[in-house]
């Protein structure tokens, strides 16, 4: 693969003036918040899940700029078709750690009641979709999406999220391949960060990188620096501009690295270096972007110590919170699949409820609460 990429702030956190993008500096703080949100939701996440508190956890600590950058340079009305490995934009979006930790507690307050899997949520008024585990099955749907805004004439785009694993699936170049076609105004966001679980990114494609892939299928791609915030906005923004103008698709390939294992049942100790763990951990997007906002004076003592804290703060008063709101009801099960429940899930509901009520389960009630 090929190492050629966009890069707008240096590791060192002087920028490419020709290159920077035009961002106010509340903006760019906001970016920087977020992406340490991400951060310290991730430490949470799997200590609660290393606790027992909940059952499984998808970090994505390494990936911050990634998913901040990409967010960001989309308007509030676009879409989002996202991976399992997203927070960053759903954050972005003004998504709360309640309703995230909520989703993976699977409790009351949880959006989906405990029916989907853990770490995959959806936001409908934050235009985040719900998360397929399928590996790019959400592909085809955000052309489809995107096929929809065009014959309504709208100008929203759709942002179709996958990793490197996710372009060797059929549903990658079904997507590419109709996207491109009939110029669908959305955008291919693979973010490759080097590992498909314990499958090296040398074994996903024999290709000189992922972006160059858009050329196969009509449209530009581009590979930019994942580690590098502002590279990764400046690139999905131009990207964005263009699907908005009518010009058709184009890929993103953002360059980055998952820091920790693939989920909370994953040990990477088992195919992969630390040395390689190491020099990435060299290159941490939130230590590149924190420098840089010192060279343009954003930064301070003060302003980092109170981003880390009150992230801390809220992300363990959100977990406390949805700790105590219990399971979601059993009568739940029977709901919001159907707009008028039918008749014969009426009476399995009916007779569920009689049968709990005999006491037969004796623990029932306190697991699932009528
Ligand atoms: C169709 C399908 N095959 C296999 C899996 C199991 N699986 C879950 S995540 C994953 C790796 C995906 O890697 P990548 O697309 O690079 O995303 P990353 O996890 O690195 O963010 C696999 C193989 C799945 N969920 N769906
Ligand atoms: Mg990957």
């Amino acid at each position: 693969m090929t190492t050629e990429m966009l890069q707008v702030i240096r590791t060192d956190g002087t920028v490419q003036k020709k290159l920077e993008p035009v961002l106010d500096g509340e903006t760019l703080k906001r970016m920087y918040r977020t992406m340490v949100r991400v951060r310290v939701l991730d430490e949470k996440g799997m200590l609660l899940q290393r606790t027992g508190r909940i059952g499984f956890y998808v970090p994505s600590g390494g990936q911050e700029a990634s998913q901040v950058g990409a967010a960001a340079a989309l308007d509030a009305g676009d879409w989002i078709f996202p991976t399992y490995r997203d927070p960053g934009m759903v954050l972005w979006r003004g998504a709360s750690y309640r309703e995230m930790l909520a989703h993976e507690y699977g409790c009351a307050e949880d959006r989906c009641m405990g029916r989907q899997m853990p770490n995959h949520y959806a936001f409908r008024e934050l235009k985040f979709v719900s998360i397929s585990s399928p590996i790019a099955t959400q592909l085809p749907h955000a052309v489809g999406a995107a096929m929809a805004i065009r014959y309504r004439k709208s100008k929203e785009v759709v942002l179709a999220c996958l990793g490197d694993g996710g372009t060797s699936e059929g549903d990658f170049h079904v997507a590419m391949n109709f996207a491109g076609v009939y110029k669908s105004p959305c955008i291919f966001y693979c973010q490759n960060n080097q590992w498909a679980i314990s499958v090296p990114v040398k074994n996903q494609t024999a290709s000189e990188n992922m972006s160059v892939k858009a050329k196969a299928y009509g449209f530009p791609g581009v590979t930019v620096d994942g580690n590098d915030v502002l590279a990764v906005y400046s690139a999905m923004r131009a990207a964005v501009d263009r699907a908005r103008a009518g010009q058709g698709p184009s890929m993103v390939e953002s360059l980055t690295y998952r820091m920790g294992p693939h989920s909370s049942s994953d040990d990477p100790k088992r195919y992969r270096l630390a040395a390689e763990e190491e020099e990435w951990r060299r290159k941490d997007p939130i230590d590149r972007f924190r420098k840089y906002l010192q060279v343009q004076g954003l930064w301070s003592e003060a302003f980092e110590k109170e981003t880390w804290d009150k992230a801390r703060e809220e992300v363990n008063d959100a977990a406390h919170q949805v700790e105590t709101s219990g399971p979601p009801a059993i009568s739940t099960m029977f709901e919001q699949v159907y707009a008028a429940t039918p008749a014969h899930l009426e009476d399995q509901k009916k007779s569920l409820i009689d049968y709990l009520k005999t006491g037969e389960i004796k623990d029932s009630g306190e697991a699932f609460p009528l």
